[in-house]
């Protein structure tokens, strides 16, 4: 198939990825007898049943569980590089990696531990390949803004790992401006940001995490449609949209690939960007997500170049780091 030879080829940009989401059902099988993690499945048939979720709390319930398999340096090490593999298969030239130190620390595995297997893991796909890749430290909203500044100020040693935060998990009861003290000292600190909103969340939260977090883009973001204000404000500040089509469907945010709204996003001349979120529980890396849209809504070459594009544009990379790669 043309297209999607095309497509595998060509360089992208991934720029919304959860490195827990990576985790495939083997290995983490393998890490919690490994860890001796007790686990309520014991085969993979048994596990992989449980991959069909009906929103995103389902989800979140069973990726919580399967990151709580990580305990060791190496566990860190190996899931990073296994994703940076992957990286280099789907041609993802720049990625942008979400880590969740928050899903870690009860587990008693602190800074120390998972940040030498990642740097390690990241360091090796820097030489060996010239992998271009940038941390974003990601943090968990169903949780109090008080646990996310303790975390931010843990991440000060580790200050120079990280280009931006991220806000993810439950958006439902947890909106953006719960975060306002954290996102003022981050951006205080120099980091870049971003957050979800607009995944389950109405639109009003991707004005909040615009207005009282300051986000330069916005993680999914598909609700803006339903307000037209909104979406002019996106459409003018350049704001872009991280929009992860598999995701969505397995989430139940859209009941069907064929019923997404990526290319009236496109069309209202948004900065829409393609991303695989939590490939190992979604049925797909970022090649497939293209490919998936290609299948359903015929996705043409043109419209899929726009949104490479609008990758690179839309990465956390320097202005004349991105001249290069545009
Ligand atoms: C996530 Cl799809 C999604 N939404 C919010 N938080 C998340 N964490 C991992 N995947
Ligand atoms: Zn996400």
């Amino acid at each position: 198939n043309r297209f999607e030879d095309w497509l595998r080829a060509a360089p992208k940009a991934e720029l919304h990825l959860h490195l827990d989401g990576t985790l495939g059902a083997g290995r983490l099988l393998q890490l919690a007898d490994k860890n001796n993690v007790p686990l309520p499945y014991n085969t993979l048939q048994e596990l992989e049943a449980a991959y069909h979720f009906e929103n995103l709390q389902s989800f979140l319930d069973l990726y919580y569980l399967g990151a709580s398999v990580l305990r060791e340096e190496e566990d860190f090490y190996a899931l990073m590089m296994d994703y940076l593999l992957r990286c280099r298969k789907n041609n993802i030239v720049h990625t942008e990696i979400m880590i969740e130190p928050q899903t870690y620390l009860p587990n008693g595995i602190d800074f120390p531990v998972f940040m030498a297997g990642f740097q390690r893991a990241v360091m090796e796909a820097r030489s060996r390949w010239g992998q271009s890749v940038q941390l974003i430290l990601s943090f968990l909203r169903h949780l109090p803004e008080s646990a996310a500044l303790d975390v931010l100020d843990k991440a000060e040693n580790y200050r120079d790992d990280f280009v931006a935060i991220g806000l993810a998990s439950s958006e439902q009861g947890n909106p953006p401006q719960k975060f306002t003290e954290l996102y003022r000292r981050a951006r205080e600190r120099g980091y870049r940001l971003t957050a979800h909103a607009g995944e389950e969340g109405p639109p009003a939260f991707i004005r909040s995490a615009l207005e009282d977090l300051t986000v330069e883009r916005i993680d999914h973001g598909v609700r803006c449609l339903e307000d037209d204000t909104l979406v002019e404000v996106l459409r003018e500040r350049r704001i872009p949209l991280t929009v992860c089509p598999l995701s969505n469907v397995r989430l139940c945010v859209f009941p069907t690939m064929k019923q997404h709204n990526i290319l009236q996003l496109l069309a209202r001349g948004l900065v829409v960007t393609v991303n695989s979120d939590d490939p190992a529980y979604f049925g797909g890396y970022l090649n497939d997500n293209f490919i998936a849209l290609h299948r359903a809504l015929n996705l043409n070459r043109s419209q899929a170049l726009q949104m490479l594009r609008n990758g690179f544009e839309a990465s956390f990379l320097a202005t004349a780091e991105k001249s290069e790669r545009l």
